[in-house]
């Protein structure tokens, strides 16, 4: 009998017990410490570590709510989703997941490396931190990632045994919701607009029935395209990140759906550290560096994704027809404008949604903050509504620069 023989949320005090009875990664008897170090919005995340030596490990458990509301009531079968993509990871993209030690199906946890001595992007970004080595390290997770698991590649029975096991409904649910819907039509009352920018949102967003109309569109493919395993929530604070090194972590909202649901929201993303860049950074120099930095790795991700995309593609492929001249290029012209599609979605719904990002919100001077947010979500517009001329990294920095230009600082 153990007191892990049925789940409960465990606390601090239980993840210490848990480790000496259920994890062999530290010395029997060994005099152990824990913290919940979690700051995000779904699970709890519980680092253990043993003083006398190096020894750590992190378990992340997930309850029967998400921590940000019981309003959001979800099976913990996502922590099993999230250890066997991370498990897969290592096989697709090695070096660029954490390690996952245990899964334990009773108590929804799983065990895995502690990355301690990275950072979550989100945050370094908001530091000004720059990451030379970012766009290559995510063009090789996402195109390993994306491309190694669809019908591309993979035998067609295979891959839809893998839509089955990976079928996620209510994480799926969310983002169908808080991502797709909510954030053009309010529907639910969840939105959560600055209000300086009320009426601009207004009229611009609630009132243009073609955005609504786009986005509508993009739902459906999100609900029907089960192109390949995407990460599902691939933004800067699902990355763990130091200069030479890079992590991709919290696949827990994976299915099989759009691949450019990941590499829009890496876009999207990129683009907030840009936007926050740009209106706190007051010495023009470092306004320079941190955001010229911004600029070019949004180019690079897309350009580099391109490439990487275009030269695995003969590599891998195994479906007959993807041999045929000029499948390659038309199946990433529309990855690319899925990519951009989901760019803009991601922008619309960090700015007026439920779950905002610290990049906009972390804008202390008012006036600063409704300039980038509407720098953000007039090329949201864009990205929407002209989804299907977006090729290049210029293309979207082009986009997003033109924006900027049209919103003269006060
Ligand atoms: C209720 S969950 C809100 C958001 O947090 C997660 O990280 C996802 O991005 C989700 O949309
Ligand atoms: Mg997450």
């Amino acid at each position: 009998m153990s007191k892990f023989d049925s789940y409960f949320l465990m606390q601090p005090a239980d993840v210490v017990d848990y480790a000496r009875e259920k994890v062999d990664r530290f010395a029997a008897g060994a005099r152990l410490e824990c913290a919940e170090i979690g700051d995000g919005n779904i699970n709890y995340i519980f680092r253990v570590w043993e003083p006398q030596s190096e020894h750590s490990v992190v378990i992340k458990q997930a309850g029967p709510t998400a921590r940000i509301s019981d309003a959001f009531v979800l099976s913990t079968d996502r922590n099993r989703i999230e250890a066997e993509i991370l498990m897969l990871g290592q096989l697709l993209a090695p070096g660029l997941v954490p390690q996952v030690y245990k899964y334990d199906e009773v108590m929804s946890c799983c065990v895995m490396e502690d990355l301690s001595d990275y950072v979550i992007m989100r945050r370094a970004l908001i530091e000004h931190k720059t990451f030379p080595l970012f766009a290559d390290h995510i063009t090789t997770f996402m195109v390993n990632t994306l491309l190694l698991t669809s019908d591309v590649v993979l035998d067609h029975q295979k891959k839809k045994g893998m839509v089955k096991r990976y079928i996620n409904p209510e994480l799926c649910e969310i983002t169908e919701d808080l991502v797709y819907t909510e954030p053009f039509n309010d529907y639910k009352g969840r939105n959560d607009v600055f209000a300086p920018n009320l009426e601009w949102v207004r009229q611009h967003v609630y009132g243009d029935a073609a955005l609504r109309l786009e986005a509508a569109k993009l739902k459906f493919g999100f609900m029907t395209h089960a192109q390949a395993l995407i990460h599902g929530d691939l933004h800067t604070g699902s990355i763990f990140i130091k200069p030479e090194s890079t992590k991709v972590i919290d696949p827990e909202f994976a299915f099989y759906g759009p691949m450019g649901y990941d590499t829009g929201n890496i876009v999207a993303n990129l683009i907030f550290a840009w936007a926050n860049g740009d209106a706190t950074l007051g010495d023009p120099l470092e306004r320079e560096v941190f955001c010229g930095w911004a600029a070019k790795t949004l180019v690079e991700v897309v350009d580099q994704f391109n490439q990487k995309f275009l030269t695995a593609w003969p590599l891998h492929a195994t479906e007959v027809f993807a041999r045929e001249p000029g499948v390659d290029r038309w199946y990433l012209d529309n990855v690319l404008s899925d990519t951009a599609g989901v760019a803009g979605l991601e922008i619309f719904r960090r700015i007026l949604g439920l779950a905002h990002v610290k990049d906009i919100t972390s804008i202390a001077d008012e006036g600063a903050r409704v300039r980038a947010e509407r720098i953000c979500m007039q090329a949201g517009l864009q990205f929407i509504k002209q989804r299907a001329r977006f090729r290049t990294g210029a293309d979207f920095l082009q986009t997003l620069l033109r924006s900027a230009a049209e919103h003269p600082r006060l």
